[in-house]
């Protein structure tokens, strides 16, 4: 994208975490070369592998990250985060220390005069009936309260324990459950009167377009980071999927 365009880039899913230092790499990098460019940086969720609290900002990867996010702020960029389903416990504290704003889901933005629905997207995927239960449980303010109370060494091992269920359970279930329910998407759309959706969590970058009552819509899903990364960049013009070779 052209540096001298006033555009936005969206990420999601990089899953840092310091047991993949060469994502994290890639990630500064995109910071200082890409990122540095634009006139806001939007991270639509699982930032983290894990976040089990913000005291959890003490962990040398974690610091780095906020450091780095604070000093792309700090030049201007606005950088916002919203929740994923990994780390939906990002807080006040790790606001404050990185300069980022945090995003309620869903949240629609006025990007260069386009109403876009941002979302992690893990809402939508509605056929998932036993992750929908569990993601109940899990936002619910008092269960939050009583997790957070927990010593960070006991988040961190019920963390740990969880991811490697959740990978079991996975593995069980069918792949079409596993990815937005096109109803659910539909009725995003229409309940938030937006013409385009961005969400990440799936892992299944594209550009879907969608026809709701009539109307042509367009639902991009983000890349995961895990291998290569990307992220998509719009403007005035419109939107574009960029891998990271
Ligand atoms: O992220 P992804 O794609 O791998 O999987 C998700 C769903 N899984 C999750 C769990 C996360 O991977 C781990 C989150 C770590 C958060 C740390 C902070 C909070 C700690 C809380 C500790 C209790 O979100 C997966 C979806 C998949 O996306 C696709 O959409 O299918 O959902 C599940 O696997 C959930 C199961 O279907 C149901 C939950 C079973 C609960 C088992 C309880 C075990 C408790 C162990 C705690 C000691
Ligand atoms: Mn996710």
């Amino acid at each position: 994208m052209d540096a001298l365009v006033s555009h936005s880039l969206f990420i999601s899913d990089l899953h840092l975490t310091a047991e993949r230092p060469a994502a994290n790499e890639r990630f500064f990098h995109f910071l200082k070369d890409t990122a540095a460019r634009a006139e806001a940086l939007y991270i639509l969720g699982d930032f983290f592998e894990a976040w089990v609290g913000d005291d959890a900002l003490a962990y040398p990867l974690h610091s780095a990250v906020a450091a780095a996010l604070k000093a792309l702020a700090e030049r201007g960029v606005r950088v916002y985060v919203m929740h994923g389903n990994r780390d939906f416990l990002l807080g006040e504290d790790f606001c404050r220390a990185s300069g980022a704003a945090l995003l309620p889901e869903p949240h629609v933005a006025d990007l260069y005069g386009q109403s876009t629905l941002l979302m992690h997207g893990d809402a939508l995927c509605t056929d998932d009936v036993d992750y929908q239960h569990f993601r109940r449980m899990v936002r619910d303010s008092a269960w939050q309260a009583a997790f957070l109370r927990r010593p960070l060494a006991e988040r961190e091992a019920m963390a740990r324990e969880l991811r490697n269920r959740s990978e079991q359970i996975k593995g069980d279930k069918r792949p079409e459950i596993m990815d937005v329910n096109a109803g659910a998407v539909e009725a995003a759309f229409r309940r938030h009167g937006a013409r385009r959706l961005i969400h990440g969590h799936t892992h299944r970058p594209a550009r879907h377009g969608v026809s709701v009552d009539g109307a042509a819509c367009e639902r991009w899903v983000l890349p995961d980071w895990y291998e290569t990364g990307g992220y998509l960049a719009c403007d005035a013009n419109g939107c574009r999927l960029i891998m990271l070779a």
